[in-house]
């Protein structure tokens, strides 16, 4: 991925040089170019700015050193990201959309802020994403575009050290972080819960799941339970006449899968009507509806003595509030008597998915094809 900065204080993003992305530099994943604007200012005091329109206080960035910057350092087809305290909030899904990118250009206003006319000429060639990293005022857009780079960056494969961390992390799943505890086992008179020193994997999940949970609640009730955002979630065994909005959602999610896995042939992008039509009419499909619009879905199938899952979806603007564990519970307790194993295929480079379905109890047994793995989960066994 290359990343070019613009800024009147360029050593603003010193920063960059040191940290993550430092490191991913070096291993050549990663190319940052930090530009002073007022190399495009030609004026004796390479002026940047002006006074407003229509009156006001303060000062607006002009337009023709930005223009020019531009030009000069964003081809056509970049993604143009201006941290704006008016802009998107920026989220850990903004993240990985930003990071499935190859060319970021990072425009940091001052001032009161940019001239308008620079976003809207910029955003007949270019992807525009104004972007805000919370509801408070900063001075400018530098150290927005630090907290962006750093997000972005370590979403890059082959950043992390370990992708698995990345999986573990806050906001990946909706839930906050659990407490976590190192070395020595009690200081100062404070000891480290006993679960964690117990090696019993299971247990630790589930405590640490509880602390999520609870914290989640104390801290963000907005992020936890599917009622509280969705209103009354109502979920049902699919009829024909779902067949087209789930058509819809079936594409909007996958198109959401290629971006973190964009070597996969996937067949659930390109199904047509009758397609879903067909495999509605087959196994078991539910369909999750609140306030009248369809939400998510999954479908079970037999084979055998297996419980083939699959189309776990749930919309985009959605996802993070447990609404697919939900999903995943309901379909997994309609699998027909006799069923000894649960199966199911997601991304190799799907490690949300991959999250929700570890915590579910599923392991990854091998790839099922490229980029693609398989994971099951033993059925009907007592433990
Ligand atoms: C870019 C100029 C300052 C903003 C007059 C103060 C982001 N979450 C955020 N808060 N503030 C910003 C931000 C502030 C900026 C610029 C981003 C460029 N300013 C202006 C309008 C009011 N001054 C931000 N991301």
């Amino acid at each position: 991925m290359r990343l070019d900065v613009v800024t009147i204080f360029p050593d603003y993003l010193a920063p960059l040089e040191l940290s993550l992305a430092g490191k991913a530099r070096d291993k050549g994943l990663l190319e940052v170019h930090v530009h002073d604007l007022r190399d495009w200012a030609h004026d004796r005091h390479r002026t940047v700015d002006d006074t407003p329109y229509g009156g006001g206080a303060g000062m607006v960035m002009k337009p023709e050193p930005w223009g020019d910057a531009l030009d000069a350092v964003a081809p056509d087809g970049a993604t143009l990201v201006v941290p704006s305290p008016s802009g998107a909030p920026f989220t850990q899904a903004l993240a990985a959309e930003l990071a499935s990118r190859s060319h970021l250009v990072f425009a940091c206003g001052r001032y009161e802020g940019i001239d308008q006319r620079v976003l809207d000429h910029a955003a007949t060639r270019l992807e525009v994403r104004e972007v805000s990293l919370g509801d408070y005022v900063l001075n400018g857009g530098e150290v927005a575009a630090l907290a962006i780079v750093e997000a972005v960056a370590r979403l890059i494969p082959g950043f992390m050290g370990n992708a698995e961390s990345l999986v573990e992390e806050s906001h990946q799943d909706g839930l906050l972080e659990y407490p976590v505890y190192t070395k020595p086992a009690q200081w100062r008179g404070l000891d480290v819960p006993d679960v964690l020193l117990s090696g019993d994997h299971a247990r630790i999940a589930a405590w640490r799941h509880e602390q999520s949970v609870r914290r989640t609640a104390e801290r963000r009730p907005d992020l936890l339970h599917p009622s509280a955002m969705l209103g009354e979630v109502e979920v049902r065994v699919v009829q024909p006449g779902d067949a087209g909005e789930l058509l819809t959602l079936q594409r909007a999610c996958w198109v959401q899968e290629t971006w973190s896995n964009p070597d996969v042939e996937m067949d659930a992008l390109t199904e047509t009507l009758d397609d879903v039509r067909t495999w509605i009419a087959e196994g078991t499909t539910l369909v999750a509806r609140s306030a009248g619009r369809l939400v998510g879905a999954v479908r079970g199938r037999r084979h055998g003595d297996t419980w083939d899952i699959g189309r776990l979806m749930v919309a985009p603007d959605l996802q993070g509030r447990g609404l697919g564990r939900m999903l995943l519970e309901r379909v997994v307790a309609l699998a027909p008597p006799g069923t000894t194993q649960l199966e199911l295929f997601t991304g190799a480079g799907s490690l949300r998915n991959q999250r929700l379905y570890r915590k579910a109890g599923f392991r990854v047994r091998g790839e099922a094809g490229p980029g693609v793995v398989r994971m099951s989960k033993p059925h009907g066994h007592p433990r």
